[in-house]
C-alpha cells in the first residue's frame, strides 16, 4: 500500500484544477448565483500571514459545498496594492514600487494555489493596474459631477517624518503617529472631500439590514455617532450676539452654569472688543491649535474664561460665566456647549479645575442610584428633576419637551461624522484626475484621457511635497493636453478609495465600458457572505456602504448594502498565546507548515483549532494529530480499496452514517468548521472498527472534500470513481435514520426540581427556556407569579426564578 505523501498528490491535483480551469464561473446566466468574498489582502514583502490562511480557508470551504449543492460561485481573489509600505521601502532602496507590489502578488499567488484555494483567477484585479484605477478616477469624477466631491482648506494630521497627512485614527493617544513615531502636526492644506455626511442618515439607518456581528455594528454606529438634541440660544451680555449650543440633554439646563466656545470659534474675534483679557485668550486659541484633536479630548481640562461678556441663562435670565476649553471641538454640534457640571464628567472636572458653581437638577431613581458608579455628586444617567423651579418632579423625558418649549429649543439630529479626507500627498496611489487652468481653477480630466497615468519619473524621497510634484512628464502631459500653464493635481487618493468599490468590479473584472454592467451587479451583489478579520475595518466597511448608497442612488447598483451577511475570523495566536509578530518570535510560516505536513493538514487544522470567530493559539502537537487523521483516512480508503462488504450494514454504520451527513452540512452552513471536522473524526473512528459498504467511503470523500481538497480527489480516483469529487452532488440524510441523542434536563423553580425535560442534547437555549415554561407542572409554580430570570447552563439544566 502506499503512504499518505501530500507532497504528491497536492501538486498533482492543482495542477489539474487549474487545466480543467475547474473554479471559472461565467456571468451569462449563472445558476444560484452566490457570491462569497474576502477582504483582499495587501500584497507585503512578507507573504501571506496565519491571518489569511484562516480567512481564505474558511471561505473556502464554503465555496467548495455551494458549488456541491449547485450554486454558481462567485469567488474572486484581488490585491489592495496601492499603499504606504511599497513606497516607503522604495524612499530606503530605490526599488520602484510597482517591482516590490508585483513581486510580492507572485508570491501570494504561489502561497493562495499551494493552499489548494478554488478562486476564480480569471477575475484577478490589482487596485494599482491602470485597467482598475481608470475606474477609481471615473468614480471620482461621477461623484464630482454630483456635487460629491469638493475642496477646501482643512486643518489636518501632519505627520513629519513620513511626510504625510494621516487620519485621526493613525494618531495614538499620545499624539504620534501609529506607523512612524512621530509627533504629529497640525497643519492647514487644500484637500479633496467625499461628501460621506450627505449620507449620514442612511449610513445609521440600515445598518438594521445586514446580518453582522454585534460589535462591528456598534462600532459603526459610534463612529457615525447619531444624537438627538437641541439646539439652544444664549444671549450675551454688552452685544447682540447669542451663543448657539448643541445638547443632548435640554432637560439639564436648569443646572448649565457656565458657558463654553471652542478655541477656533468665529465669536471670539467678534468679541474682542468685549473681551478684558484679550492677551490671555489669545495665548490660549495659540496653543489649543496646535493639538491633535485627540489630545484635546482625552482627560483633558485646560481652559480660559473670557473675562468681560457673560452668558444670559433663557429661564432664570442670571448671568452666566463664558470659557474657551480644549474639550470643545469646533466640528462638532456648533462648536459651543452649555456646561452642566453636575451632569456631565467633563464639565464636572473643569468646573472643579476652575471653580465654578455646581447645581444638581437630576435625581437618579432609587434603582439607577444603587447601579451608578459615579460619584456622590456627579451623575450622567436620567431621572427626575430637582432644583429645577417649575420644572421640578418631571422625568427627563418630559423635561425635555417642557423645557424646549419653554426656552425655544430647537430640536435636531447630529452627527459625529466627518467629510472624508481623501488627499495624500505620496506616489504610490490613485492620481487624482483633476487639472488646474492657468487661473488655479480645478476641472476634471475628460473620460477619453482615463486611466489618468500615474508618472514613472519621480524620485522617492519624501520631501513634503508630493511626489508627482517633480514628474516633468506629468507637467508635461498636462500642458500638451489642455494647454500651457496648466497643472496636474500632485496629490493621490486614499487607498480606501481603491477598496470602497473592488467587489463591485469583481462581478464584471475586464469590462472595458463601464466600472461593472448592471446585469452582472444585478446577478451577483449583494455578496452573500463577506469575510475578515476584525481588526481596522469600520472605515473600510463605512467607506465602502457610502460608495455603494451612492451607486444605488445614481441608479448604477439595485442593492442599498454591500455585504448581506459580514464575519470576522479570530485572530491565531503564536504558542506562547501572545499576537504572532516577528520580535516575539513566534510566528508560524504557512510555507513551513505546508512543506511539513502539506495544504489539506494546514487548512483542516486552522479550521480545528477552535470556533472560527474566537482568537485562539497555534498548537504544534495538534497539527500533528489532524495530520495523522488524514493519514488514517488515507490507511481506511487504501486499505479496503476494492473489498468492500455487502450494502448490508450494521445499525451502527448506517446510523453514523446518516448523522454525520447532517452534522456536516449543518455545521457548514453556519461556518462551524471545528465540530464539522469532529463529526468526521468520529465517523471515520466508526468506519475503523466495523464492516462498512462502498457508500460509506464515498460519503466520507464527498464530505471531506471541501475541507481536504487534494486527498479527497486522490482517493476519490483510488477507488474508481470518474469525475472530480469537487463535482458531485452533496449527499442527503434520511431523516429516519438520524438519531436525535436526547437527555434529560432537570428545570428548577427556586431552586427545586419541578420537571425533568426530555430533550435533543443539541437543543438550542432558546427552544430550551420555551419548552422547560410550557411544563404543566412548571406552570403550577409559575403562574401569575412574575418571572424574573431563566438561567440555563450548558443546557445542563434550568433554573427558573419566579
Ligand atoms: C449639556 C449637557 C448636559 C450635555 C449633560 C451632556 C450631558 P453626543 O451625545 O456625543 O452627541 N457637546 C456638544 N457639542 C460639543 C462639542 N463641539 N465639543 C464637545 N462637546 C460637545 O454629545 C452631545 C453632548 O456633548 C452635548 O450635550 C454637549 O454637552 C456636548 F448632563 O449639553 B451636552
Amino acid at each position: 500500500m502506499e503512504k499518505y505523501n501530500p507532497k504528491k498528490i497536492e501538486p498533482k491535483w492543482q495542477q489539474v484544477w487549474e487545466e480543467r480551469d475547474q473554479f471559472f464561473v461565467d456571468n451569462e446566466s449563472p445558476q444560484k448565483p452566490y457570491y462569497i468574498l474576502d477582504m483582499f489582502p495587501y500584497p507585503s514583502g512578507t507573504g501571506l500571514h496565519m491571518g489569511h490562511i484562516e480567512n481564505f480557508t474558511a471561505t473556502d470551504i464554503l465555496a467548495r459545498y455551494k458549488r456541491m449543492n449547485g450554486f454558481s460561485v462567485l469567488r474572486p481573489m484581488g490585491w489592495d496594492a496601492f499603499g504606504l509600505p511599497a513606497e516607503n521601502y522604495a524612499v530606503k532602496t530605490g526599488v520602484h514600487p510597482r517591482k516590490t507590489t508585483n513581486d510580492a502578488i507572485v508570491n501570494f499567488k504561489r502561497q493562495i494555489k499551494q493552499m489548494g484555494l478554488s478562486y476564480d483567477f480569471h477575475r484577478e484585479i490589482g487596485t494599482h493596474s491602470p485597467e482598475y484605477y481608470k475606474w477609481t478616477q471615473w468614480l471620482f469624477l461621477l461623484f464630482y459631477k454630483h456635487n460629491l466631491v469638493y475642496k477646501k482648506k482643512a486643518k489636518v494630521n501632519w505627520d513629519p517624518v513620513d511626510k504625510t497627512v494621516l487620519a485621526n485614527e493613525q494618531v495614538l493617544a499620545d499624539g504620534t503617529a501609529d506607523r512612524s513615531g512621530a509627533v504629529v502636526e497640525q497643519k492647514e492644506l487644500e484637500q479633496w472631500f467625499f461628501r460621506i455626511t450627505e449620507f449620514a442618515e442612511q449610513l445609521h439607518a440600515d445598518l438594521d439590514t445586514v446580518d453582522w456581528p454585534a460589535h462591528t455594528v456598534v462600532n459603526q454606529r459610534n463612529w457615525i455617532g447619531k444624537s438627538q438634541g437641541h439646539y439652544l440660544n444664549f444671549n450675551l451680555t454688552k452685544t447682540d450676539h447669542t451663543i448657539r449650543v448643541f445638547t443632548t440633554r435640554i432637560d439639564t439646563l436648569m443646572g448649565a452654569t457656565y458657558l463654553v466656545l471652542a478655541p477656533e470659534h468665529f465669536l471670539i474675534d467678534e468679541l474682542q472688543q468685549h473681551i478684558t483679557n484679550w492677551a490671555q485668550v489669545e495665548h490660549f486659541v495659540e496653543q489649543a491649535a496646535n493639538k491633535t484633536d485627540r489630545a484635546r479630548t482625552e482627560k483633558n481640562v485646560n481652559g480660559v474664561q473670557v473675562q468681560g461678556v457673560y452668558g444670559v441663562h433663557p429661564i432664570t435670565q442670571k448671568e452666566i460665566p463664558v470659557f474657551l476649553a480644549e474639550y470643545v471641538l469646533l466640528e462638532y454640534g456648533t462648536g459651543a456647549i452649555m456646561a452642566v457640571p453636575a451632569h456631565d464628567r467633563r464639565d464636572w472636572d473643569f468646573a472643579k479645575k476652575y471653580d465654578i458653581p455646581t447645581v444638581q437638577v437630576i435625581q437618579p431613581s432609587a434603582e439607577d442610584a444603587e447601579k451608578t458608579t459615579d460619584s456622590d455628586e456627579m451623575y450622567e444617567g436620567e431621572g427626575v428633576l430637582v432644583n429645577s423651579g417649575e420644572f421640578n418632579g418631571l422625568t427627563s423625558a418630559q423635561a425635555k419637551e417642557q423645557i424646549a418649549k419653554k426656552a425655544k429649543g430647537e430640536q435636531s439630529t447630529n452627527y459625529r461624522l466627518r467629510d472624508w479626507l481623501i488627499s495624500r500627498q505620496r506616489y504610490w496611489g490613485c492620481p487624482i484626475p483633476i487639472v488646474y487652468s492657468p487661473e488655479g481653477e480645478p476641472h476634471p480630466v475628460p473620460d477619453e484621457h482615463l486611466p489618468w497615468q500615474l508618472p514613472t519619473d519621480v524620485e522617492f524621497l519624501p520631501t513634503g511635497t508630493s511626489p508627482l510634484a517633480q514628474s516633468k512628464e506629468f507637467q508635461q502631459r498636462t500642458q500638451e493636453i489642455f494647454g500651457k500653464g496648466w497643472t496636474p493635481e500632485v496629490d493621490t487618493m486614499d487607498t480606501f478609495v481603491d477598496s470602497s468599490w473592488y467587489f463591485l468590479r469583481f462581478c464584471d473584472p475586464h469590462n472595458e465600458v463601464e466600472f461593472a454592467s448592471k446585469d452582472a451587479l444585478e446577478s451577483w451583489m449583494p455578496v452573500d457572505l463577506y469575510m475578515g478579520g476584525a481588526e481596522h475595518t469600520v472605515l473600510h466597511l463605512l467607506y465602502a456602504r457610502f460608495f455603494t448608497k451612492v451607486l444605488n442612488k445614481l441608479g448604477y447598483v439595485q442593492c442599498n448594502e454591500p455585504f448581506a451577511v459580514l464575519r470576522h475570523q479570530g485572530t491565531i495566536l503564536g504558542e506562547d498565546n501572545f499576537k504572532m509578530s516577528k520580535s516575539k518570535g513566534n510566528v508560524v510560516n504557512p510555507d513551513t507548515i505546508i512543506e511539513m505536513y502539506g495544504a489539506d493538514t494546514a487548512r483542516m487544522y486552522v479550521m480545528f483549532m477552535g470556533p472560527l470567530e474566537d482568537s485562539k493559539p497555534w498548537q504544534s502537537q495538534n497539527i500533528v494529530g489532524v495530520h495523522r487523521f488524514l493519514g488514517r483516512v488515507w490507511g481506511l480508503v487504501e486499505q479496503t480499496k476494492g473489498e468492500f462488504f455487502e450494502n448490508d450494514e450494521s445499525g451502527e454504520v448506517k446510523l453514523k452514517h446518516h448523522y454525520t451527513i447532517k452534522k456536516v452540512t449543518e455545521d457548514i452552513e453556519n461556518l462551524r468548521y471545528n465540530t464539522a471536522i469532529a463529526a468526521l473524526m468520529e465517523f471515520v473512528n466508526v468506519l475503523h472498527s466495523s464492516s462498512f459498504c462502498v457508500d460509506n467511503v464515498k460519503t466520507l470523500l464527498v464530505l471531506l472534500a471541501p475541507f481536504a481538497p487534494h486527498i479527497a480527489e486522490e482517493l476519490w480516483e483510488n477507488i474508481g470513481e470518474k469525475g472530480s469529487v469537487h463535482r458531485q452532488q452533496w449527499p442527503l440524510y434520511n431523516e429516519k435514520y438520524v438519531v436525535q441523542t436526547n437527555k434529560t434536563i432537570p428545570v428548577f423553580v427556586n431552586g427545586k426540581v419541578r420537571a425533568q425535560l426530555n430533550v435533543d442534547a443539541e437543543i438550542s437555549e432558546d427552544q430550551l427556556k420555551e419548552q422547560a415554561l410550557a411544563q404543566a407542572n412548571i406552570k403550577k409554580y409559575t403562574q401569575g407569579k412574575e418571572i424574573k430570570n431563566v438561567i440555563i447552563k450548558n443546557n445542563e439544566f434550568v433554573n427558573i426564578v419566579v
